[in-house]
C-alpha cells in the first residue's frame, strides 16, 4: 500500500504540473488502476510460481531462478508517454501502455524460457496481446530477452478487470548482461569515439553471454538424454 501511496503522489505531481490537468477528481482512479497493476503482477507471478512447484515435482527441476517484479516509475511513465506524443492523464497510461506491471522471471536455461512462456500463454485466462522475441531476434545492441505483453482478468469486490502487463523472461546470462548494460549507458559522459567503443565491447559480450547459454543448455540435454536412456 506504501509503494501505491509513494507512486500515486508522484503522479499527482506530475500530471498536475503546468496545469496539465487537476487529479483531485482522478486521484481515485489513479489509485485504483495503480492497485489493479499490483494485483495483476501477484496473479503473474503465482501463476509462474504454481508452475514453478509443478515442474520441481513432475521433473525434478526448477524452470525458475527469481522472480522479480516493480511497477514503472511515474517519472518513466511521463518519459514514456512524452516520446510518444500522447496524452499524459490517467486514461492515456491505462489505454496506452503496456508495460506499468512488469513482471521478469529469471531462468537458468533458454528452453525453459520458451517453455514457461508456452505455458502461460495457454491459460484460458491470459490474452496475449503481444510477442517481441529478442532472443530470436535480439536488438541491435545485443540486448536478448523474451518479453510477453499480455492482459490478465483481475477479480475485485463488484467487477472483473482485465489489466494489461508485460513478462520479461531471460536467463541468468542476459539478465546479467541487462543489468550491467543498463548501468552503463546512463553514463553519460563518454566521447562520441569512447560511446562507440563500448557499444562495440557490450556488443561483444552479450554475443559471448549468448554462446554461454547456448552452451549451458547443450551440456544440460546431453545430462537429460543421459539419464532418460
Ligand atoms: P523500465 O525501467 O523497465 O520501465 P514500445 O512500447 O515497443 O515502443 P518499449 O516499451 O521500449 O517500446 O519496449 P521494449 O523495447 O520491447 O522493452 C522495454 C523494456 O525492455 C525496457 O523497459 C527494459 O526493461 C527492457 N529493455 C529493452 N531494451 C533494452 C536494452 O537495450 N537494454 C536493457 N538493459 N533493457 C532493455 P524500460 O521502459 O526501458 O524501462
Amino acid at each position: 500500500m506504501e509503494e501505491i501511496k509513494k507512486i500515486v503522489d508522484k503522479l499527482q505531481q506530475i500530471l498536475t504540473q503546468d496545469g496539465r490537468l487537476s487529479l483531485d477528481e482522478n486521484i481515485n482512479k489513479a489509485r485504483e488502476l495503480m492497485s489493479a497493476y499490483r494485483c495483476a503482477i501477484m496473479e503473474i507471478e503465482t501463476k509462474f510460481k504454481v508452475l514453478n512447484d509443478w515442474f520441481s515435482l513432475q521433473h525434478e527441476r526448477n524452470p525458475i531462478e527469481s522472480i522479480t517484479s516493480r511497477l514503472k516509475s511515474p517519472e518513466s511513465i511521463r518519459d514514456k508517454l512524452e516520446r510518444k506524443h500522447l496524452p499524459i492523464t490517467i486514461t492515456s497510461i491505462e489505454e496506452n501502455l503496456y508495460d506499468v506491471a512488469g513482471i521478469r522471471v529469471i531462468c537458468s536455461f533458454i528452453d525453459d524460457i520458451y517453455l514457461l512462456a508456452d505455458c502461460l500463454i495457454r491459460q484460458d485466462d491470459i490474452k496475449v496481446l503481444e510477442v517481441k522475441d529478442y532472443i530470436k531476434t535480439p536488438k541491435k545492441n545485443g540486448y536478448r530477452s523474451l518479453h510477453l505483453i499480455v492482459e490478465i482478468p483481475i477479480f475485485l469486490e463488484t467487477q472483473k478487470k482485465y489489466v494489461k502487463a508485460e513478462v520479461q523472461l531471460r536467463t541468468i546470462a542476459m539478465e546479467f548482461w541487462a543489468k550491467l548494460e543498463h548501468r552503463l549507458r546512463y553514463k553519460k559522459h563518454l566521447s562520441p569515439e569512447l560511446y562507440n567503443y563500448t557499444a562495440d565491447e557490450l556488443l561483444k559480450c552479450a554475443n559471448a553471454s549468448n554462446q554461454l547459454d547456448y552452451k549451458m543448455q547443450e551440456i544440460r540435454n546431453i545430462i537429460e538424454n543421459e539419464k532418460n536412456k
